[in-house]
């Protein structure tokens, strides 16, 4: 057999071994990654997933996201595509543009929605880049007070994400005395700013939104209304907290926090008829799609990931089942058996509790602070993460943890066993200040990582704990493909 490019003969067992490459399983063609995964896995199973964004796909989710279709390019939307051989991913992107509005119970006639966005984030910048002119005015709840960056982050020094660099934002605020989004502050500054769109969304906030409000603020400044349910919108799906569709012009969302989908994200916008115009009686019509679907593609994105869109319509499958309903009512009940618990061995949790399924632990009345506390519990197999607490005077030193239960209610754990949860935390921030009043007040960071890593006595404690931890979580079953 001769090598088509230099004439010389093939290399048949070479080429033999090519197609057995291409067949192999991981463990057999990669044992690196395969260990990695498998590293991961194990760190999963034993240790408690705390962070409020994250949860535990299901099996076939997963096995959608590992499918043929991350083989297919498919630039466009179905039916006018750049590519051919696209019949099957165009029924795929219908199929799951017709659950997500299923989902959400929302008529076809008057919402759309866009499942290409490969994350939050791009859903997010697409969704401005369609209906706020470059440099045009967005406000959106700011970062330390419980937004997310692409809320328009900035810092007095440095415009830090996108939004704030390409457009000009003004943030809104909590209350630092009650934890509560300050509307009326909000409504005051959007009368000065003019906002072109204003964001109802969060990363960090255990309340409901007052979506109603919101869009009477939009109203009044002619501004666009969009929420970012991210965090929250398997919740939304089984009506476990106020739905922001009523009130907005526009919904994005990740699909891989409480949905329990894959990583990937989605727009929802509302079509049809906008208004009535009160003389000439003529129907004034939404311009949403066209300008949110060409921000998508070809504005921001290139081909869409099909094997995402199928995980994120097997998501929504299971979304519509009362099944997921129950699992999501848990979420809920979790963590507020989470934030009594927490409350009941003398913590502070920002506003008192929570609406959804994530608390805000303020730890500035113990005496210690989120970055320190987060070392502590990671070093024991327990998984959260320091956060700003409303009234925290540097962004550096957040004083709080951020606790969620969407990823061990998917585990099967139920109140009794976050109240064993609350204990371990308890105990896990108890070495966090025997650490402390070993070193003294004015240790750094980095000091006290040393200490952690270093002190044998304090390592001692922490392996205890890291073993009950571990005992503990290692009961409960792990979503996924069963050879991870
Ligand atoms: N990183 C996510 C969170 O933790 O809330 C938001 O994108």
């Amino acid at each position: 057999m001769a090598n088509p490019i230099n004439g010389a003969p093939r290399d048949a067992e070479l080429w033999a071994s090519h197609e057995q490459m291409l067949a192999q399983p991981l463990k057999d063609n990669d044992i690196e990654v395969y260990n990695i995964i498998k590293k991961e896995s194990h760190r999963q199973r034993v240790g408690l997933e705390l962070i409020a964004s994250e949860n535990f796909a299901s099996r076939a989710v997963l096995e959608a996201l590992g499918s043929c279709l991350n083989n297919k390019y498919s630039e466009g939307y179905p039916g006018q595509r750049y590519y051919g051989g696209t019949e099957f991913v165009d029924e795929l992107e219908i199929l799951c543009q017709k659950r997500a509005l299923q989902v959400y119970h929302l008529d076809p006639q008057c919402w759309g929605v866009n499942v290409q966005p490969y994350s939050g984030s791009p859903a997010n910048f697409a969704v401005y880049t369609a209906l706020v002119e470059p440099h045009g005015r967005i406000m959106g709840l700011d970062l330390p007070d419980g937004g997310h960056l692409t809320h328009g982050f900035m810092t007095d020094k440095k415009k830090i994400s996108a939004t704030s660099i390409f457009f000009e934002s003004m943030p809104y605020k909590v209350n630092p005395n009650t934890g509560y989004i300050d509307y009326d502050q909000l409504e005051q500054n959007a009368r000065l700013f003019h906002p072109k769109l204003i964001i109802a969304g969060t990363s960090c906030y255990s309340r409901n939104l007052d979506y109603a409000r919101l869009r009477k603020i939009a109203d009044e400044n002619g501004a666009y209304l969009m929420a970012d349910m991210a965090h929250i919108s398997g919740l939304v799906a089984a009506g476990v907290v106020p739905s922001p569709f009523e009130h907005c012009h526009v919904v994005s969302t990740t699909t891989h926090k409480t949905l329990r989908g894959c990583r990937a994200g989605m727009v929802f916008y509302r079509r049809g008829v906008r208004s009535v115009d009160p003389k000439t009686g003529k129907e004034i019509l939404y311009n949403l799609e066209s300008l949110i679907n060409s921000a998508v593609f070809p504005g921001l994105q290139g081909g869409p990931h099909n094997h995402a869109i199928a995980g994120i319509a097997v998501a929504l499958k299971q979304a519509l089942t009362p099944e997921f309903t129950l699992y999501q009512r848990q979420v809920v009940a979790n963590c507020r058996a989470l934030a009594a618990t927490l409350m009941g061995l003398g913590y502070q949790v920002v506003t008192g509790g929570s609406d959804n399924h994530l608390i805000l632990v303020d730890l500035r009345s113990k005496g210690t602070d989120g970055g320190r506390a987060e070392k502590v519990l990671e070093a024991c197999s327990i998984a959260c993460n320091k956060n700003t607490c409303p009234g925290d005077k540097s962004a550096l030193r957040p004083s709080g943890l951020r606790l969620g239960t969407p990823a061990l209610t998917s585990r099967g754990l139920l109140e009794k066993e976050f109240q064993e949860v609350a204990h371990f935390i308890h105990r896990g921030i108890g070495l966090t200040l025997q650490i402390q009043n070993d070193m003294g007040a004015k240790a750094t960071l980095k000091e006290f990582k040393e200490k952690l890593e270093s002190d044998e006595k304090h390592q001692r404690a922490v392996r205890i704990l890291r073993e009950e931890v571990e005992s503990f979580a290692s009961r409960f079953p792990l979503p996924g493909v069963p050879d991870f």
